[in-house]
């Protein structure tokens, strides 16, 4: 197929995708074919900062040698002997993450949503085991405006009409409460049936909403006086992303399960994992639970080496220090234009809200017009656009974005 051999165009890779793809995405219109640290380039040779970084995954920067290295040395060994058999790598693995985040144990899976899954069927198990909870009666508590995931389980916590209409019947036991909303979750727990409360501690995909200084903590210590599991996801805010290894680490509290994702491979392979200490993990034994996938040799060493790269070139301070300037300096622009209401985040975790309704088309027009002046961002929420470029980013890099997003906002007045 000469489709397959041709360099394609930005043009025929795009109609490519509508034509044979599902229409479950909506892409920004830039076909991309290589990447570098804090850089990707379209198929027609133009470069643009990436400030997704594929929504916190590539924390580490694109194509990260050490990463890239680690990849292609076990990819010459061994990629996959699933959990039938022991692999040499997945042990080395498994103490490495430990250690690094401070738990006994770790189950390793693939995306995201597998690991939110673990979550919820270990505070499920652990709930009756350990909490005797009755038979089929234990529920988690999550949060509006949640994002964990796209599995069903998942989506039946979520109050998402786009996410979840017509994708009944959904799982029951989920009870959804107001986000940063001490009253409410004090209330929720006097449910004895309650085995968790699941967590984001900052909302991503709400628009990088950041709940009160004391939230976490305070909630963290009603979990813990109504003997409830405090799981927290950080999926996309783990991993130095808002400046701090973990995002909970702001807060000084370490969760009961720990969920990760995307960065933990760099973006390199879908790695994702659970951590908790043993009197959790150990309700789970064999048979109970596991991935074909999850724990592959290919994805211990690849994930070893993205962690050590966090470690190696202090990225969790870089994104401290990093995100203080971007703030700043998107402060002094909204004392300057009216189109842009406030900035918030943590790290290099921010976002931008227009000052314009969900509905209108302004926030998605910056973004192509940041795609023209070579930056990449998306918008969320019709009205709010995300800024997360990779961690990697230099002061002098981030001045030259401020520039660009600066001068494009103006443009729009
Ligand atoms: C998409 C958002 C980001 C997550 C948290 C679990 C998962 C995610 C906190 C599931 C995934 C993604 C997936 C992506 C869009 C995206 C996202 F806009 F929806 F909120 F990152 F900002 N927990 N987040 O954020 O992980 O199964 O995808 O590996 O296209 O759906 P996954």
């Amino acid at each position: 197929m000469a489709v397959l051999e041709n360099k394609l165009t930005s043009q025929q890779a795009i109609e490519l995708e509508n034509k044979y793809g599902a229409h479950n995405y909506h892409p920004l219109p830039v076909v991309l074919t290589r990447g570098e640290g804090v850089y990707v380039w379209d198929v027609e040779g133009k470069r643009y900062y990436d400030f997704l970084s594929a929504y916190s995954a590539v924390n580490q920067g694109h194509c990260h040698p050490k990463i890239i290295s680690a990849l292609k040395h076990q990819a010459y060994s061994l990629t996959l002997t699933s959990r039938a058999f022991y692999n040499d790598q997945l042990g080395k693995y498994e103490k490495y993450i430990t250690e690094y985040f401070g738990y006994d144990k770790v189950l390793p899976m693939n995306t995201g949503a597998e690991a939110v899954e673990t979550a919820i069927k270990l505070a499920r198990k652990w709930g009756y085991e350990k909490k005797g909870i009755p038979a089929n009666q234990a529920k988690i508590v999550v949060c509006h405006n949640n994002f964990h995931g796209r599995t069903v389980t998942i989506i039946s916590a979520s109050n998402d009409p786009v996410a979840t209409e017509n994708f009944g019947p959904f799982t029951p036991g989920m009870v959804s409460i107001r986000y940063n909303d001490l009253d409410a979750l004090h209330d929720a727990l006097k449910d004895s049936n309650v085995a968790a409360f699941l967590v984001e501690p900052i909302q991503g995909e709400a628009g990088v909403y950041v709940p009160d200084d004391n939230y976490i903590k305070a909630a963290y210590t009603l979990c813990k006086q109504n003997n409830v599991l405090f799981v927290a996801d950080e999926v996309q805010t783990g991993i130095a992303r808002t400046g701090k290894l973990l995002a909970v680490h702001h807060s000084g509290i370490k969760p009961d399960v720990l969920i990760l994702g995307k960065a933990i491979s760099g973006g390199v392979l879908p790695v994702s994992a659970v951590l908790a200490d043993k009197e959790i993990m150990d309700v789970i034994r064999p048979g109970n639970h596991g991935s074909t996938f999850g724990g592959n040799p290919l994805a211990c060493a690849v994930a070893m080496a993205a962690l050590e790269v966090v470690e190696e070139e202090n990225l969790a301070e870089n994104a401290e220090r990093l995100g203080k300037i971007f703030r700043a300096s998107m402060e002094e622009l909204i004392k300057s234009t009216d189109l842009v209401r406030l900035v918030r985040g943590k790290g290099l975790l921010n976002a931008i809200v227009i000052d314009d309704s969900e509905d209108s088309s302004t926030a998605w027009d910056i973004c192509m017009k940041l795609r023209d002046n070579s930056l990449l961002a998306k918008p969320t929420h019709g009205n709010i656009i995300r800024f997360a470029p990779p961690l990697v980013m230099t002061e002098q890099q981030l001045m030259d974005c401020i520039d660009i997003i600066s001068k494009t906002i103006k443009s729009f007045e």
